[in-house]
């Protein structure tokens, strides 16, 4: 039986549920609180070094890395595929899931969600917000996640992630005008990879960001309409969280939208 220990409104753990779901595989869950901080514990730090979720368990066999994880379950498990056959069509899949370790994944998370809405529960949380801080492992994202906390929207880090935002908007509406799919013309481990970031706009109440993508609103949409969406993320639904998203992410609008369509004219040809 497989095991995965991982949080509710985690996106590295709505990808790996998602991709679950997709292959229709019975898992086990070991749900973790990472307000909590359940995930900074030793026994958990001796299954996942940095101390994040999710972590797959597949017998004796321990798989931290949501994009590893990914890959793993696509080749333990083939059947259904969710990569191409053919090796130059799968490396589309990975330039599309490696943008996600690069930058897509801490733009999204640890800046504009944190710098939205969850630096609220750290404050908070007062002297226990602030050891979860010092306890995380990597002293880069440390830093970056005291400044966030401190500076919320005003973080030197803000424009920076919305603009890697739009840039990531950008490219999938490209991509997506010459196949049906972010990698090809199939439903690939690269659609699973960005469901639950175009997810996450949606819940900080920013998905006007997609506004104008066209062809990315009409493949979020066919994302949502798969079983999948429904069992990986509507299921796991943290209704607190949600609203702090929701009601945050309102006040944040304004600022998101000046910076998105600064970007959108500095990019746009002159006359
Ligand atoms: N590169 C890792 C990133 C995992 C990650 O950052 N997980 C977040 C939740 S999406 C986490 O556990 N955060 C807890 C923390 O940073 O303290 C992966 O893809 O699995």
């Amino acid at each position: 039986m497989l095991v995965l220990y991982h949080n509710d409104m985690s996106l590295c753990a709505q990808k790996v549920r998602l991709c679950l779901a997709e292959k229709g595989l019975a898992w086990e869950s070991r749900h973790l609180v990472l307000r909590a901080g359940e995930h900074q514990q030793d026994w958990y730090r001796k299954l996942n070094r940095r101390a994040v979720v999710p972590t797959l368990i597949d017998r004796d066999r321990v798989i931290p890395e949501s994009n590893v994880i990914l890959e793993y379950l696509n080749e333990a498990y083939p059947d259904p595929p969710l990569a191409p056959k053919h090796p130059y069509d799968r490396s589309k899949v990975r330039l599309w899931t490696k943008q996600l370790d690069e930058d897509v994944h801490d733009a999204s998370a640890a800046v504009l969600s944190f710098g939205i809405a969850f630096r609220h529960q750290y404050i908070e949380r007062g002297e226990l917000g602030q050891k979860m801080l010092e306890a995380i492992p990597n002293a880069f994202k440390r830093e970056r996640r005291r400044e966030v906390i401190e500076q919320g929207t005003h973080s030197k880090h803000f424009i920076i992630a919305v603009e890697r935002m739009v840039l990531l908007l950008d490219e999938m509406e490209e991509a997506l005008v010459e196949h049906q799919w972010l990698a090809g013309d199939e439903y690939s481990l690269a659609d699973v990879a960005f469901t639950p970031y175009l997810a996450r706009l949606e819940h900080l109440n920013i998905i006007g960001m997609v506004r104008q993508r066209h062809r990315v609103t009409d493949w979020y949409g066919r994302c949502k309409a798969r079983r999948s969406f429904h069992e990986a993320m509507v299921k796991w639904e943290n209704a607190e969280y949600l609203e702090l998203m929701r009601r945050r992410g309102a006040e944040a609008w304004p600022q998101i939208e000046a910076i998105s369509r600064a970007r959108r004219s500095a990019l746009a040809p002159s006359a």
